[in-house]
């Protein structure tokens, strides 16, 4: 009712020129019922006598169409929407607790054995050892000497094998050895038993190899091979000129025979004999009309010349040939003599 009032005055204002306004504001304020001053400023009121009530004027002409009015309301929410599609799969859930704790595993295999220790303490003075092993076999001795020659017959047999040579000077003395295991409990002063069978055990492998070579080098020398010291005599038993009988011998790894002593001479011979064929030797005087020279260019050491030899027959005698009495006489190269190589 109070909005309808205040909109209505607002029209009445609106509508109405200024003049006529104070005149209806007049009107109106002597005519305004006590209710309604509190909508209106009320003059105060003039003398005179109260006016009277509005209502039974005549209505007024039908007003222009008022504007559209605000928006209603909001209305009530609609019906719920479709379910939707489900969403993505979650991301993994997080790593769980760890587990309790195996069995303890089995055994470890017993470890790698350990470093050698540090060398003990020095011993006092043990009391006397017992002997010391039995010494290396000695070397093999030189061969004895030949036989005395026949008459006129054939050459005798290789004599025995001669006593063993004597003992050496001393050797250098050796190099410091590498430093040794622990020492053996100071008391005896003994090597390590273990160590002194080891020894042993090699001495006797030692010792066995050697008779085995001992064995197969007496196979390879027989009929035609002869040891003369640290030399090894061997005759293939075929006959060429000195230049091819040279190029075997090189091929073999060895060269022609050097006889530098009566002793490797007479074993020359003794090949010879066997064979009942003349061998070259390795000279030449070939540099040198007259000089003969091992093949190093050095010159002779030991001869034993038939006798008047060399004489260069024909002037063409560079090589040297050795008979089966173990004499030499210069010959020519390009015949075909016993090839015997030396190694
Ligand atoms: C004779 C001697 C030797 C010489 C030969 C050559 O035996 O004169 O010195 O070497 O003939 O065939
Ligand atoms: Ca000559
Ligand atoms: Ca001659």
């Amino acid at each position: 009712m109070a909005m309808s009032l205040l909109l209505f005055s607002m029209l009445i204002l609106l509508t109405q020129p200024l003049g006529s306004l104070e005149t209806e504001m007049k009107t109106y304020s002597q005519k305004t019922v006590p209710s309604a001053c509190t909508l209106v400023i009320c003059g105060p009121v003039e003398n005179g006598l109260p006016g009277r009530d509005g209502r039974d004027g005549r209505d007024g002409p039908r007003g222009e169409k008022g504007d559209p009015g605000p928006p209603g309301p909001p209305g009530p929410p609609g019906p719920p929407g479709m379910l939707g599609s489900p969403g993505r799969e979650g991301p993994s859930g997080m790593q769980g607790n760890i587990g309790p704790q195996g069995k303890p595993g089995p055994k470890g295999e017993s470890g790698s054995k350990g470093e050698v220790g540090a060398p003990g303490m020095q011993g006092s003075v043990g009391t006397r050892g017992p002997p010391g092993l039995k010494g290396e076999k000695g070397a093999l001795g030189e061969r004895g000497a030949p036989g005395n020659a026949g008459e006129a017959g054939p050459a005798g047999a290789i004599g025995p094998q001669g006593p063993p040579g004597a003992r050496g000077p001393q050797g250098l003395k050796g190099d410091r050895g590498a430093p040794g295991d622990r020492g053996a409990k100071g008391e005896s002063g003994l090597p390590d038993t273990a160590l002194r069978r080891q020894v042993e055990a090699l001495q006797g492998q030692v010792q066995r190899l050697q008779g085995a070579f001992s064995l197969y080098r007496k196979v390879d020398l027989f009929p035609d091979g002869r040891v003369v010291g640290e030399k090894i005599f061997k005759t293939g038993g075929f006959e060429k000129s000195f230049q091819d009988a040279q190029q075997v011998c090189r091929q073999a790894g060895g060269q022609l025979p050097s006889p530098r002593s009566a002793a490797e001479n007479e074993a020359l011979q003794q090949l010879v004999a066997a064979q009942n064929k003349a061998a070259f030797l390795s000279m030449t005087d070939s540099q040198t009309e007259g000089k003969f020279t091992y093949p190093t260019g050095e010159s002779l050491v030991y001869s034993n010349w038939a006798p008047g030899e060399p004489n260069n027959s024909g002037g063409e005698e560079d090589c040297v040939e050795i008979f089966d009495n173990g004499k030499w006489n210069d010959k020519s190269c390009g015949e075909r003599r016993l090839v015997i190589c030396e190694f």
